[in-house]
């Protein structure tokens, strides 16, 4: 896939036989001043900058090891001339002077705190910004600014939730998702999905995907599954959003990777002789507490868009935006999580598989643990 040459690894093999040198200090350290520079754009409302400097993190993070000279610089695909600028910079000098700027910046590091919270996004924190307020503690104290119910849940359970959720607390929670699915409808079907299915040591939340073998029978199972949630006395915050799909605005032009099936957003109560493990729950050494909140996300699509649905909510984001923008450039075809549509032939290709969806798109299948640009 020309858009997902980050698999293409033969300029990097080329300069190691040559003998030059790599490090993975190099490597790691212009890796999180892209992912710095991205965010920095993203405050700032420069979308193209920020993804062009995401698509530069994902290039690196795909090498199998550093890039140490210019030279392999000037090999790696899919970069731009200003990014090469700062990474340039940074092999040179050994430090990029733009992202030390950004890093002592008041408003960087305000808005970076603020979205650091569940339910904050870019727009709340410039206005918590504006007003001069500047650490979370000026925030619950200042009397005028009203929470909503996902913020007041975000500052509730901050620590919990800002600690990176373990493959272990991951595997505990699909047990207790298994169990309490399929004590609603036996036949359901249940799928891990997003970063752990990548095969991801660590993520920021759990994701599953959540359907029925028989259309329409969907319909309100994440209600049940929510109240069955709540009665095991494990809900500890709930965001449902209904279902709003509807075939006849098929096909859909917008690129990303919203979608409008039901879904929640949850934050759940894990027990600590729920995690297998000698390090169980991933939380603060001397705390006795013997349990930590997780973000879970469930979405439950309709079974004909379950295929679409799974290669949407396993991402990573970036190689969703890559597979969309291949779809459409090379393959004249309209990708999102609810169909695949064939601008040529004006139809819609079915799936009911992954390997059906990149089959029609005339790819190799690419295995989950591929997509973690
Ligand atoms: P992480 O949780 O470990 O940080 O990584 P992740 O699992 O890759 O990210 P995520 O934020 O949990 O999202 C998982 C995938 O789901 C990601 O590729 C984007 C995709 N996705 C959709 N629709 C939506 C949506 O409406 N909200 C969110 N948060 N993610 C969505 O396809
Ligand atoms: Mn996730
Ligand atoms: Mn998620």
């Amino acid at each position: 896939v020309s858009r997902l040459a980050v698999l293409d690894i033969s300029w990097f093999t080329d300069s190691m036989r040559e003998g030059r040198p790599v490090t993975v200090e190099t490597r790691h350290r212009i890796q999180d001043v892209m992912e710095e520079l991205a965010e920095s754009s993203e405050f700032n409302e420069s979308k193209g900058p920020c993804l062009a400097f995401r698509r530069a993190a994902s290039v690196l993070k795909s090498l199998p090891s550093a890039v140490h000279c210019l030279e392999a610089i000037q090999g790696l695909p899919c970069l731009g001339e200003h990014t090469k600028a700062v990474m340039e910079e940074i092999l040179t000098f050994g430090r990029s002077f733009k992202v030390e700027e950004i890093r002592c910046d008041e408003r960087y590091q305000a808005l970076k705190l603020f979205t650091s919270v569940f339910g904050v996004g870019p727009k709340t924190a410039e206005k918590w910004y504006r007003r001069g307020l500047r650490s979370l503690k000026e925030i619950l104290t200042e009397p005028n600014i009203q929470l909503n119910r996902m913020q007041r849940a975000g500052f509730l359970y901050y620590s919990d939730i800002s600690k990176a959720v373990s493959k272990a607390e991951a595997k505990a929670l699909g047990c207790i998702i298994e169990e309490t699915v399929h004590w609603i409808a036996p036949d359901a079907i249940l799928a891990l999905t997003g970063g752990f299915r990548r095969g991801k040591e660590y993520g920021h939340d759990v994701d599953f995907l959540l359907t029925m073998p028989e259309m329409g029978k969907e319909e309100g199972l994440l209600l049940h599954v929510i109240d069955r949630l709540r009665d095991q006395g494990i809900l500890l915050y709930c965001e449902y959003q209904g279902s709003t799909f509807d075939v006849s605005k098929l096909p859909s032009w917008r690129f990303e990777d919203m979608d409008h099936f039901q879904k929640c957003f949850l934050i759940l109560r894990l027990e600590q002789g729920q995690v297998e493990g000698e390090r169980g729950l991933q939380s603060d050494p001397g705390d006795s507490r013997g349990w930590r909140a997780v973000r879970v996300d469930l979405v439950a699509p309709p079974v004909d868009r379950y295929a679409f649905a799974l290669l949407g909510w396993t991402g990573s984001r970036q190689f969703g935006r890559d597979l969309r923008t291949f779809a459409y450039k090379e393959r004249q075809m309209l990708l999102d999580n609810h169909a695949l549509y064939d601008k040529t032939k004006k139809l819609f290709l079915p799936a009911t598989t992954e390997e059906d969806i990149f089959a029609h798109l005339g790819l190799e299948y690419v295995e989950p643990w591929q997509r973690n640009a």
